[in-house]
């Protein structure tokens, strides 16, 4: 009886550990007793001490980093924003959109000029929460109304954002998953997300702010249950999910030299050697008027000698208000050398301000007392920043 048990026993596990796991199945780590062999196509990888898995197999030329699949438009001509950026050798002038907005159409006016702006981003439809509600239910109406706005106007599209601490559902923040489970949650996310819009997106930000402003570790539901693990897997979902898309590690106040941005340079340095795919750094760039780092250039080739490029990803510059004619005349200056250190940088793609116009701003909201952060005023109209940024892409 004991030995037939035994034999029972063995029997099972060694059925198990002969059956190939499957694509995206375990496949290693401390306490696995089943397969360590992937199907064809799959290869597999150790993503922690307790889990390795089947990941679909990439050419090594991905982990340096694809070109693009999703097309360039051709350059609009003329003295505008986005025109002056390509003719200065940058992929676009941008900015960033919600789709409560669309319905505004003196908005949708100037957002659909791609002489002014050459790429969007969706400042919220493309989250977790917007995506991904209930776990496994997927909804893209909102990003892909962006998409279709993007398209019909000869506009690039970046894609934002795939793991991120905030505006998370509630059945992933509330966490209480083993490594195991959440792993594969951010990949079936992050994989499901990517390839929904392949083709279509030049650029993902897919892994949003993960330091504290001291360069530690921001303790979330990611961190906290995988470590720093969870930067790997996302990002090499997101690369398996479209090849040709670019993946971006997007932060605020890693534009001065200090201990975040030490933390983010030895981030890509540390997934470089480990041949973790990552292909830029976004520095998000939500300034203060009359304080733009003085390092901001220097900060951004210091990430291009690592082999990344960079992209100013969420440009805006804010004062307390009431709005003066010299803190207006400040915010043109600051504008102007905002770009010009984009402009001066070969590896710094382009410049997305986060949202154009101060009637759609997220500042006044979050920071009381505070606003006016845009190129273009509540009433639509241009507003000195708008000549700074000209001025500095000409
Ligand atoms: O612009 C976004 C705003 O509408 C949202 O309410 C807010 C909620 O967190 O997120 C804003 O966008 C953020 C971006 O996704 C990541 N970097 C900081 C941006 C400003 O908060």
């Amino acid at each position: 009886m004991k030995l037939s048990a035994t034999i029972l026993a063995l029997a099972i596990y060694v059925s198990l550990a002969t059956a190939q796991s499957q694509e995206w199945g375990q496949c290693g780590g401390i306490g696995w007793a089943g397969s360590t062999t992937c199907v064809s196509g799959t290869v597999c990888t150790v993503i922690n001490a307790y889990y390795s898995q089947c990941l679909p197999a990439r050419p090594s030329s991905e982990c340096t980093g694809p070109t693009s699949t999703a097309s360039i438009p051709p350059a609009p001509t003329g003295s505008n924003s986005n025109a002056l950026a390509r003719a200065a050798g940058k992929l676009y002038f941008g900015t960033a959109t919600d789709n409560s907005e669309l319905s505004d159409a003196a908005y949708v006016a100037i957002l659909s000029d791609d002489s002014y702006f050459g790429q969007l981003t969706p400042a919220n439809s493309m989250k977790w929460d917007a995506t991904e509600p209930e776990q496994g239910v997927f909804t893209f109406s909102g990003g892909d109304q962006i998409v279709s706005q993007a398209k019909a106007h000869s506009q690039i599209m970046r894609g934002h954002n795939c793991v991120w601490y905030n505006q998370l559902p509630s059945w992933v923040s509330n966490g209480g998953f083993t490594s195991a489970q959440l792993t594969s949650i951010i990949q079936n996310h992050c994989s499901t997300l990517v390839s929904h819009y392949k083709g279509e997106i030049i650029t993902h930000a897919f892994e949003t702010e993960p330091f504290n402003d001291d360069g530690t570790w921001r303790s979330d539901v990611f961190y906290n249950t995988l470590g720093t693990s969870y930067v790997d897997i996302a990002l090499q979902a997101a690369r398996a999910a479209d090849p040709g898309a670019k993946i971006y590690i997007n932060d605020y106040n890693i534009e001065m030299t200090g201990a975040k941005a030490t933390s983010m340079l030895n981030l890509i340095k540390d997934l470089k050697s480990r041949g973790i795919p990552v292909d830029g750094v976004g520095l998000q760039c939500h300034f203060i008027v009359g304080e733009v780092p003085t390092s901001l250039q220097s900060i951004m080739q210091q990430f291009t000698a690592l082999g990344v490029e960079v992209a100013i990803t969420e440009l805006d510059i804010r004062m307390t208000l009431p709005a003066s004619t010299a803190l207006l005349a400040q915010q043109e200056t600051d504008y102007k050398n905002v770009i010009s250190a984009c402009k001066a940088v070969s590896g710094c793609v382009g410049v997305t301000v986060w949202d154009y116009t101060d009637k759609y701003s997220w500042v006044p909201s979050t920071f009381s007392g505070q606003g006016e952060a845009c190129p273009w005023d509540a009433n639509l109209q241009k507003k000195p920043a708008y000549s700074g940024i000209t001025a500095a892409w000409a």
